[in-house]
């Protein structure tokens, strides 16, 4: 877990560098080698974390706009992870998904920037490896901003009713946006959501990686063992704006120390210590993570990028017609267009 951590945390380092050449002096969020918005987690890493270390290859996670820590953790290919986010070809969706949109088939997982989207296919993978009889999971993250929205409270309903094998996961930072969490909800343990659809729930309070550990192997367990859903709440903090260049003048000084002083890296460090690992042990462990992260970037920057006349493949959209290739009189489907790759 510490290992998946520190990844994570100088993933995300090594991204903000590279978001931000070619984007100052006035921010160009268009400009520089990942154009376009870049929500990064740093804070939120005991999530992804303490949950993904249950699961296996042929469990299915969906995660939101903010994913890096849950991929990484999920073992989706840090390589292709990271082609996809400089937009090269070679990237997890050939470059055309960017940050918001990994996915990964070899290790089951997805993310959207359509919030609470996860939750829908997360049910649908959960009551697919319920029918075939095997003991696959689905975990689905998701922000605390998006425990209002249907598509959530609808796959609560869904997964109970049929027992399904799935893990719904609050990842609480106590921000939308510029939204503080008690603005738009008089619950504040986002966990008793589960009351009202008889399913356990469980808030962990603390950036306590260990304590996320227990919670989730309890519901992933009660899943695999035929049991059904469950609902945990993690307590994480935005160590930074909820995108890069967000100047967070709507959030107070005082708000953003405590984030920064609350971190589950340094804790779970000071466990592992407590419990006898040296500290020459932790180097190394960070060491190995900044070379993987290190040869990632470097190997994603020297891919080529997309052919622009590729732009049309593999998406749900035809092109305009001024820029259609038989002359503007594209009337077909797109996307039953160019087979190469159509499985994805
Ligand atoms: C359905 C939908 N509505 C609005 C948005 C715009 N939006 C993007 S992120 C976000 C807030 C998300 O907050 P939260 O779920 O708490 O996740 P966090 O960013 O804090 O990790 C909103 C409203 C969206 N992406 N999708
Ligand atoms: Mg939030």
């Amino acid at each position: 877990m510490y290992e998946q951590m520190v990844t994570a945390r100088y993933y995300e380092e090594r991204l903000q560098e590279e978001y931000l050449v070619g984007k100052q002096p006035a921010f160009d969020i268009s400009a520089g080698p990942i154009p376009g918005e870049l929500h990064l987690a740093a804070g939120h890493e005991s999530s992804g974390a303490g949950v993904c270390i249950h699961l296996r290859d042929d469990d299915t996670v969906t995660a939101p706009h903010r994913p890096h820590h849950i991929a990484i953790a999920k073992g989706v290919d840090l390589k292709k992870m990271t082609a996809e986010i400089f937009g090269r070809e070679t990237g997890l969706c050939r470059g055309k998904g960017g940050h918001m949109h990994l996915f990964d088939p070899d290790v089951n997982f997805a993310c959207s920037g359509i919030i609470a989207q996860g939750c829908p296919p997360a049910v649908g993978a959960a009551m697919a490896a319920k029918k075939r009889n095997t003991d696959s999971v689905a975990v689905a993250f998701l922000g605390e901003g998006a425990i209002d929205q249907g598509g959530f409270l609808e796959s609560l309903n869904l997964a109970a009713v049929q027992d399904l094998p799935v893990v719904f996961v609050i990842e609480d930072n106590d921000w939308a946006i510029s939204m503080p969490k008690d603005r738009v909800t008089d619950v504040e343990d986002g966990s008793r959501r589960a009351w009202g659809f008889d399913m356990p729930g469980e808030r962990v309070d603390s950036d306590d990686a260990v304590a996320v550990y227990e919670a989730a192997e309890k519901a992933i367990m009660r899943a695999r063992d035929g049991n059904g859903p469950s609902l945990i709440e993690v307590q994480v903090h935005r160590r930074m704006g909820h995108f890069m260049g967000d100047a967070e003048a709507y959030r107070p000084e005082a708000d953003i120390e405590r984030a920064k002083q609350r971190d589950s890296i340094e804790r779970l460090a000071d466990d592992l210590r407590a419990h006898g690992v040296e500290d020459d042990e932790l180097d190394e462990i960070r060491e190995r993570a900044h070379e993987r992260v290190d040869e990632a970037i470097a190997w994603a920057k020297e891919q080529p990028e997309p052919d622009p006349s590729t732009a049309y493949e593999n998406v749900f959209t035809n092109p305009p017609a001024q820029t259609a290739t038989d002359g503007g009189a594209n009337t077909s489907d797109a996307s039953s267009d160019g087979d190469e790759g159509g499985d994805r």
